[in-house]
């Protein structure tokens, strides 16, 4: 299998941003009365922001009128982009720079698909907006993951097939948003929660493209 693209996640691949969203939604819940734990957390990975604070709400037992949902949003994104401020380009996941130039290297076309709608600001903390051919993210869908939108998208600006790009997810709605549009899926973390996945590696540290491509060999 030769890939001629590849997409990747943001939160969770490119940068670890999940404890500051986590942080963040904690507060929000908090103060409107809602328990949130690291198991809340995980279910909103790769979840938009407005489907997250859906889910608070739900678990909540609440209803509020889209002005005040408006103004909580507001309120999560603040704190989020607050704690967020500190991220560097040190701060990239190991390998996925090296890996990165790899792919250029090899004339595989890079992609962004992120479900958030602040990912142009997070790539240029970290000083990678110019290692992206095409960057779709929240602020162009309709549709959150599970929904393949975002990589279909994706796909299409790369001028690719969505068989023959490889998708790297962190999150299980991803995995399954990159599953239901056709693609090869690479999870990246715990192999229990990422089972629908092709292949799950720990992370990028020790790999290269070549070994990453043979693990997607026969899958
Ligand atoms: P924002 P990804 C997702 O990014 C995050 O995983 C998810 O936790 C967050 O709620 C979502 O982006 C929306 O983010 O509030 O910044 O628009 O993993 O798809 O890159
Ligand atoms: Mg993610």
């Amino acid at each position: 299998m030769r890939f001629k693209g590849c997409i990747f996640d943001l939160d969770g691949v490119i940068v670890d941003t999940a404890s500051h969203h986590f942080v963040a939604w904690k507060k929000l819940s908090e103060e409107l009365g809602v328990s949130f734990d690291e198991q809340d957390n995980e279910q909103l990975k790769g979840v938009s922001r407005v489907d997250s604070l859906e889910f608070i709400l739900r678990k909540g037992n609440l209803v509020l009128d889209s002005n005040t949902k408006l103004r909580l949003m507001d309120k999560k994104n603040a704190h989020y982009l607050g704690l967020a401020d500190q991220i560097q380009p040190s701060d990239a996941l190991p390998g996925i720079v090296d890996l990165m130039d790899e792919l250029k290297e090899a004339g595989v076309r890079i992609g962004l698909g992120s479900s958030s709608k602040n990912a142009e600001q997070i790539l240029e903390k970290l000083n990678l907006i110019s290692a992206f051919d095409a960057i779709v993210d929240g602020n162009h869908l309709t549709l959150s993951k599970p929904d393949p939108e975002v990589f279909l998208k994706g796909a299409l600006a790369l001028g690719v097939e969505p068989a023959d790009c490889l998708v790297i997810e962190d999150a299980r709605a991803g995995v399954e948003a990159g599953i239901t549009g056709g693609f090869r899926v690479l999870g990246v973390g715990n192999a229990d929660e990422l089972n629908q996945a092709h292949a799950v590696v720990p992370g990028f540290g020790e790999l290269n493209w070549n070994e990453i491509q043979n693990l997607l060999l026969h899958k």
